[in-house]
């Protein structure tokens, strides 16, 4: 029989390849020395900073499945998901920033652009010279993007867009604004355009006041009329397959992201416990706490192991939407419920950032919400069971 590691039941890391491992560590050791320091700071004072980006991109953690020749890192899916857990050990605001690059803008413009605008674009997003934003979400429609308002129409020459989008992950900070809209030229049809900061009508308000995800800037984005010619449409998809070919990659991403952010959780969880001693031995001796711990070690060792088998199905390219509903959902639920019981094995302590739990509970509270929220996605899996769609 082998041997039990608590930190890794399954061997995940058994199960890598040398350059999974050897992108896992790069990622872990820029995490831990250059993210963790900063992050208690920009938590508290609501501030992204900008240099982040750049170092991603120096380290090739932007846009790591999409080819060299684009300026990316050319690795597989499960190479990606490990970037994202070791970015979300830290915060899922950076993993955002870092999914929302990879996933949300690099991976439109790389399946469904123009060689003009892969050219153009996807070097500079690669090393974070350029942040890029994505816009689905509207005020009036959120679970249910078919709703939105968002209309190009078309002018001699090219389109004008016209819309809010709404909790908008880096708009504020944004160059490059890939947007959805309705397209008259189309038959009403949804289509991707890319935006630039500076056009004229369009501007991107920050979103004041949030209580999670403190580290990353949200914003909205307003399209007043922007006119922008042929060359900013996406013309390789229609319809909302566009921006869901788009979360599926961000979804899978969080999967391994919340796992990432679990672990943290549980691990602080386990040493304060060994650490802390009330009624004369360390409340790691009480069967309540070590319950705790084990169901924390299984959740995670599950969701860590499907995970891996999705990014084995998604390079092979047998990876369903719905099986990504399976692990984004519970990897998101389950990890919200590992930080707030983290949070409390803390006890007072637990509410200083400090310790850090508490601000992974308030930041996984929105991530079980945006990709989908965690009962839209049981919606998704209800219709693929039953056959019959209950939104
Ligand atoms: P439905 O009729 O199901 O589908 C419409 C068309 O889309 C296709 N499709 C997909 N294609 C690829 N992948 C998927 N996952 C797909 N899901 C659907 C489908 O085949 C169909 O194609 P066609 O050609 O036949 O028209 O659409 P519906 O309107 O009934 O959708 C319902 C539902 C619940 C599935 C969907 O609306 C949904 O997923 N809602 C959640 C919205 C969401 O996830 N928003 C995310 C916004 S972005 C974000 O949150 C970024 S946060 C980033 C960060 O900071 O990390
Ligand atoms: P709603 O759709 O109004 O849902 C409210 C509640 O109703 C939820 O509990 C939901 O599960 C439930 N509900 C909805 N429909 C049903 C139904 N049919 N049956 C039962 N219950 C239902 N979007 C982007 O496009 N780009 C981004 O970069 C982005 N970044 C974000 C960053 C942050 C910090 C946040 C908070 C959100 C972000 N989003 C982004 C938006 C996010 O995707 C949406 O918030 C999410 O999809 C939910 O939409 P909503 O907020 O309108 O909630």
């Amino acid at each position: 029989m082998g041997r039990f590691d608590w930190q890794d039941p399954f061997a995940l890391d058994a199960q890598l390849t040398d350059e999974e491992r050897m992108v896992q560590g790069a990622a872990r050791d820029y995490a831990q020395g250059e993210l963790l320091p900063r992050v208690t700071s920009a938590f508290l004072e609501e501030r992204f900073d900008r240099a982040i980006m750049s170092e991603m991109g120096a380290l090739g953690l932007l846009g790591p499945t999409i080819p060299e020749s684009y300026g990316g890192a050319g690795l597989g899916y499960v190479a990606y998901g490990l970037v994202a857990r070791e970015v979300e050990r830290v915060d899922s605001g950076y993993r955002s920033a870092m999914s929302v690059q990879s996933s949300l803008v690099m991976h439109p413009i790389f399946a469904y652009g123009t060689e003009a605008q892969k050219r153009k674009y996807l070097p500079k997003l690669a090393t974070g010279e350029w942040i890029g934003c994505f816009g689905l979400t509207e005020p009036d429609a959120g679970s249910d993007p078919g709703g939105m308002r968002t209309r190009a129409e078309q002018i001699d020459g090219g389109y004008r867009l016209t819309g809010t989008k709404m909790w908008i992950t880096n708009s504020p900070i944004a160059d490059v604004f890939v947007v959805w809209a309705k397209s008259d030229a189309h038959g009403g049809g949804i289509k991707g355009f890319v935006l630039e900061r500076g056009m004229k009508g369009l501007s991107a308000p920050k979103i004041e006041g949030k209580l999670s995800l403190r580290a990353s800037v949200t914003g909205e984005i307003v399209m007043d009329g922007v006119e922008v010619s042929e060359d900013a449409l996406l013309p390789e998809v229609q319809g909302l397959r566009g921006p869901f070919g788009c979360l599926n990659r961000a979804r899978y991403g969080i999967a391994w992201g919340t796992m990432g952010a679990a672990e943290a959780c549980m691990h602080a969880a386990r040493q304060y416990t060994l650490d802390r001693a009330q009624f004369g031995k360390p409340l790691a001796a009480n069967q309540l706490v070590q319950l705790k711990l084990a169901n924390m070690e299984t959740e995670i060792a599950l969701g860590l192991q499907a995970a891996l088998r999705a990014g084995r199905m998604f390079d092979e390219g047998t990876l369903s939407p719905e099986a990504i509903s399976i692990i984004k959902r519970n990897n998101c639920g389950k990890a919200l419920d590992i930080a707030r019981v983290a949070r409390d094995m803390h006890g007072g302590n637990g509410i200083s950032a400090e310790f850090h739990v508490m601000r992974h509970a308030i930041n996984l509270e929105t991530v079980n919400t945006y990709e989908g929220t965690h009962d839209v996605h049981g919606l998704i899996l209800g219709r693929a069971i039953t056959g019959i769609a209950a939104f």
